[in-house]
């Protein structure tokens, strides 16, 4: 039996081979300081409507995947209070622009671990058997045990959601299509800081026959993953 979700430019994934078994929603930095109010991305002064747009639809799809048994895994990017793990150029940019990482602001020491800023939103908070990945970086595989874990699991697909669209979730997409896993990314369930930046990261991922892997809204993956 194959699965295929519709999607662009290629029904996803490429061979129809999807099981819960083998597939996880990969939900990327959805933290207070990407997308609440005091968080990092407020500080620097972008439209907050922009990053919280995917909230409702992630919601939706991890409603789904829970019941139907896919693996769910969660990322936050933060650092260590130290600071141990920020490059310095990383901070000086970050300072440039108003939201200097390990600062203080309104949710605590900005992009910190630990931090109320750093934790993941109430709507789409993990559940405790769920894998969660800290990463000092934009890709989830730097630094991390990521790559690890899905070959342990032996997860082959990738479902991208999270924010943002053209920093860490590009970034992740790629170094996972790099390393042969298939990607899906949902449209509706991402979100960038500047609108146009989400539009190209997303027609990028569709460029040559799907350079990174395909892209479907949420409710397309959801009638294909509700006959499982
Ligand atoms: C950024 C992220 N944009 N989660 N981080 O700095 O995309």
């Amino acid at each position: 039996m194959t699965y295929h979700v519709k999607s662009d430019p290629y029904a996803w994934p490429f061979d129809g081979h999807l099981t819960p078994a083998n597939t996880a929603l990969v939900i990327i930095d959805m933290q207070i300081d990407f997308c609440g109010v005091g968080g990092y991305v407020d500080k620097m002064g972008y439209d907050l409507s922009l990053t919280r747009a995917p909230i409702e639809p992630i919601k939706k799809v991890l409603a789904l995947a829970r019941q139907k048994g896919l693996h769910v895994i969660h990322t936050r990017e933060g650092h260590r209070a130290d600071l141990s793990d920020l490059p310095a150029n990383k901070r000086w940019r970050s300072q440039q622009i108003g939201a200097g990482i390990g600062d203080m602001g309104p949710c605590g020491r900005i992009l910190v671990r630990g931090e109320p800023g750093w934790e993941i939103i109430s709507e789409l908070a993990p559940l405790a058997h769920e894998v969660i990945i800290d990463k000092p970086g934009k890709g989830s595989f730097y630094a991390t045990d990521l790559e690890l874990i899905l070959h342990t699991k032996k997860i082959r697909n990738l479902i991208l959601t999270g924010i943002t669209t053209d920093v860490c979730v590009h970034t992740t997409m790629r170094d996972a299509n790099d390393r042969g896993f298939e990607c899906l990314m949902l449209s509706d369930c991402t979100g960038a800081t500047d609108y146009n930046n989400y539009l190209s990261a997303i027609s990028m991922i569709k460029m040559q026959g799907g350079v990174f892997g395909a892209v479907a809204s949420s409710e397309q993956l959801i009638q294909c993953i509700e006959k499982f």
